[in-house]
């Protein structure tokens, strides 16, 4: 199995948790999507990481489903639970979560161009739908086993810490930043967190 990865990715580290979550062995190849790799065009047409290939020569695309697919592999307890309250629970936080970062990224990205009228429009709306899902977040109850959807939250506020520290997510937020700390304690987090900025 090979990922093709960024230690900077947030959705390459939710692969990577559920990978060490379960001690499996996969071959990491460092990709930029922005450099246009023919490796990685090879397998993802859309040139996103990250991007699984699967010993049985599939390209698995979209971090949902490469967390899907090594859960399913794995022999550690399920972070994806069988169908019942239990799976849509824990599908809809790591939906909130990934909306969290298909906000953050993108806003991320247009900093590089003149704020003009409609782009800072758009950035308006990142930041306003990263904020509210924060605060949604807080609301969540978030004890019980770890599942996909708490991964999320974890790789999602690492992310704000990693790209947005400027705008600090843990005040008001007391329960998140209790699950946080708790959870950064297991390793499949704190052996992936993304590199200092
Ligand atoms: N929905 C995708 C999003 C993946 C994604 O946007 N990855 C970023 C890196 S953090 C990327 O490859 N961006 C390159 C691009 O959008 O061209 C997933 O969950 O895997």
């Amino acid at each position: 199995m090979k990922l093709h990865y960024s230690p900077t990715s947030p959705y390459a580290r939710k692969a990577l948790a559920v990978a060490k979550h379960h001690g499996l062995a996969i071959e990491l190849v460092a990709s930029n999507p922005s450099q246009n790799p023919a490796h990685l065009l090879a397998v993802n047409p859309l040139c996103k990481i990250p991007s699984l290939e699967t010993d049985d020569g599939v390209a698995l695309n979209d971090s949902p489903i490469i967390c899907e697919y090594l859960d399913h592999l794995g022999q550690g307890p399920k972070l994806f639970p069988a169908p019942g309250p239990a799976r849509w629970r824990a599908l809809a936080l790591a939906a909130l979560t990934d909306g969290i970062l298909d906000a953050a990224v993108p806003r991320r990205g247009q900093q590089a161009f003149p704020m003009d009228e409609g782009r800072s429009a758009m950035v308006g709306r990142f930041q306003s739908a990263m904020s509210r899902t924060v605060d949604a977040l807080e609301g969540v109850d978030l004890s019980g086993p770890l599942d996909i959807g708490k991964l999320g939250v974890v790789v999602a506020l690492g992310y704000l810490d990693f790209r947005y520290a400027q705008e600090p997510w843990r005040p008001g937020h007391p329960k998140l930043e209790a699950f946080y700390a708790e959870q950064m304690k297991n390793p499949i987090f704190s052996e992936t967190a993304p590199p200092p900025a």
